[in-house]
């Protein structure tokens, strides 16, 4: 259904673009007679988590993907980061990006270190090393990087600091499974790196994780961590958690497994569309993810240029919910702009303004197996009609919000 004139924004009394509400973040679902035949198996066998068939397959699986040996699987992508933060035996302060969701942040702080914000690349959106390296304090013990919408971090530049400073080097990939740079996949990166199967990943396993790493050592601490620290029936070697992955999560990881690579080529179908509408219309810029690389299109992420659209980010997005379309504004605020850190570094922010200004203006836009090409056209006409008729819009949003 077009718009062909101010009233037939539903912000103004039209009818929705979107009965059903378009999502960022709506599950891909592979294979749901496969799951469920798995599921039977795993009642048949009556062995429901701890480390069961599911579990091992689904680590050797992600094992053959990445090329990495030694792979955890974990209830999530949260515990899985405070797991290899503690089996690292972290302390004191953590650089890492304050552009990122509030997990990577919050495993540092529960464990009781001091997570230092810092600056982007305003291109790739992924941690600055230059800016890294500025932080370095003796309290510093890691960098921590994130491969924010499965763009690959600067591996080379950050190995080089972390070497030459004597620091741990850990990846959040919750973003970035499937994804490489120069033959290289994503889980080989650091001492390192865990990746999320949460249900809004494009591969999921409702909630899940993995922790890959190549060292051996590293890797059975985490195994005996992620199960109370037991190193056999009744000895506990070391402090450990409840990071074990259930057998129906790795029961829907595994199906997903299986139907990825129609997961990735539905994405890439979806963010070439997008790419090419979101080119033709004024103030709108599609993050470009690299062509040479390997990646998983998950995320369609635009940034709006207020100066341009005539309508800032947040009345646009304001337009898209009141459409059914439920874009999101990750990471806004900023995680340093969140609790507890906000307050903590009261008159002292760190400078970020890079992160700043791009968390006032970036937005993502829905994809994924659900969105239908269709789905998509109308999405972007809307955003067309919206910024094309931005003025008389602009004018009845300042009466509207003075009349609320
Ligand atoms: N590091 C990074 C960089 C991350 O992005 C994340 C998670 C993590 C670490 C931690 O990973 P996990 O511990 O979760 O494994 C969502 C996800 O919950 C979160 O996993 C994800 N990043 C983040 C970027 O997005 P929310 O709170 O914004 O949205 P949520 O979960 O309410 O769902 C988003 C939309 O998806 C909703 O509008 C509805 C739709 N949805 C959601 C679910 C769960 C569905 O349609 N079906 C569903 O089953 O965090």
């Amino acid at each position: 259904m077009h718009k062909r004139q101010l009233d037939d924004l539903a912000l103004f009394g039209g009818k929705p673009l979107f009965g059903e509400l378009r999502h960022v973040g709506r599950p891909n679902i592979g294979d749901r007679d496969r799951f469920m035949q798995r599921v039977e198996e795993m009642f048949d066998r009556r062995w429901l988590t701890n480390n069961g068939p599911n579990v091992v397959e689904f680590e050797e699986k992600i094992a053959a993907l990445t090329g990495v040996p030694h792979v955890i699987a974990v209830c999530n992508a949260t515990i899985g980061l405070e797991l290899v933060f503690r089996a690292l035996g972290l302390k004191g302060e953590v650089i890492v990006p304050a552009f990122t969701f509030v997990a990577t942040a919050h495993a540092l702080n529960w464990l009781g270190i001091e997570p230092v914000f810092c600056d982007i690349d305003p291109s790739t959106h992924t941690i600055d090393p230059a800016a890294v390296e500025k932080l370095i304090t003796p309290q510093t013990t890691a960098i921590v990087g994130v491969h924010t919408w499965g763009r690959v971090c600067d591996t080379e530049a950050l190995a080089e600091v972390a070497g030459r400073r004597g620091l741990r080097l850990v990846y959040d990939a919750a973003h970035a499974f499937a994804c490489g740079h120069d033959g290289v996949m994503v889980g080989s990166f650091g001492d390192a790196e865990v990746f999320s199967f949460h249900a809004t990943k494009f591969m999921n396993s409702f909630e899940g994780g993995a922790i890959t790493t190549r060292d051996p050592v590293l890797a059975d601490r985490i195994r005996r961590m992620r199960n109370f620290g037991f190193s056999g029936l009744d000895s506990v070697a070391s402090a450990g958690t409840n990071g074990k992955m259930t057998e129906i999560s790795a029961a829907m990881g595994i199906t997903s497994l299986e139907s990825i690579d129609t997961f990735i080529s539905v994405n890439k179908r979806n963010y070439d569309q997008y790419s090419e509408a979101v080119a033709s219309v004024d103030g709108l810029k599609l993050y470009e993810l690299p062509l040479e690389g390997l990646t998983n299109y998950q995320y369609v992420v635009i940034e709006v240029d207020k100066a341009r659209t005539g309508l800032s980010r947040d009345e646009i997005t304001e337009i898209l919910f009141s459409e059914g379309v439920i874009a999101r504004r990750y990471f806004f605020p900023g995680v340093h702009n969140m609790e507890p850190y906000k307050s903590r570094s009261a008159g002292n922010a760190p400078r970020l303004p890079i992160t700043d200004a791009l968390v006032g203006k970036v937005l993502q836009l829905p994809t994924g197996t659900a969105m239908s090409e269709a789905d998509i056209a109308a999405t972007t006409d809307l955003l067309r009609y919206i910024i094309e008729n931005h003025a008389p819009i602009a004018d009845r949003l300042r009466v509207r919000h003075m009349a609320s």
